[in-house]
């Protein structure tokens, strides 16, 4: 497995850490070399790729679709793709794993499982108090759904655990799986 191609895919609540760690992750992963490794985080395709896309379930699915294809397309040719988008809806994870699969790369999925009481103690952009004062509608947590992984290969609680912590987490089950 160790010149496969492979899609890490962090999914979890805003705020849950999952931006951090998939850095984290990627340093680590540079710095053993080896493979090229691409970072689609959350707010990079929001910008570049999902431009006028929402927050319905609809533009949701678009959205994570789309990153499922790049990541299937970056897998194919021996690379490292690093998701890190919400991802709230269990059967759109599911066809993007098999996207990637198909590819013969692996499908590492991440669920970033600090709990809402702690993502919204954070609340680094203020987004959790505008929800919770209807100022944001649809907002994953408070008023639209977030579905957990039930059989993700790892799950990180960052309420207790540094991004350096986390990261290791990470690298220790590639090494286990046989990727690195
Ligand atoms: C959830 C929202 C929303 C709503 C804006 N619900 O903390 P952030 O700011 O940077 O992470 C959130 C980001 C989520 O975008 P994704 O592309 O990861 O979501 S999905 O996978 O569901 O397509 C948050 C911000 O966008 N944001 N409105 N209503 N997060």
């Amino acid at each position: 497995r160790a010149r496969q191609g492979l899609t890490l895919f962090f999914t979890g609540l805003s705020g849950s850490g999952k931006s951090t760690l998939a850095n984290a992750v990627m340093v680590k992963l540079m710095e053993i070399g080896g493979r090229r490794v691409t970072l689609l985080d959350g707010d990079i395709v929001r910008k570049h790729l999902s431009s006028e896309l929402g927050f319905s379930k609809e533009h949701r699915d678009l959205n994570i679709r789309r990153i499922g294809f790049v990541a299937a397309e970056i897998t194919k040719n021996g690379g490292v793709a690093i998701c890190a988008p919400i991802a709230p809806y269990a059967a759109t994870r599911r066809d993007v794993r098999a996207m990637v699969e198909e590819t013969g790369g692996g499908f590492i999925e991440i669920h970033v499982s600090t709990p809402l009481e702690e993502c919204e103690r954070r609340d680094r952009k203020g987004l959790y108090a505008k929800a919770r004062a209807g100022l944001i509608k649809g907002f994953t947590g408070i008023d639209d759904p977030y579905e957990a992984p039930e059989t993700p290969e790892l799950a990180i609680d960052t309420t207790d655990c540094s991004p350096d912590e986390a990261a290791q987490q990470v690298i220790l089950k590639l090494e286990r799986l046989g990727f690195i």
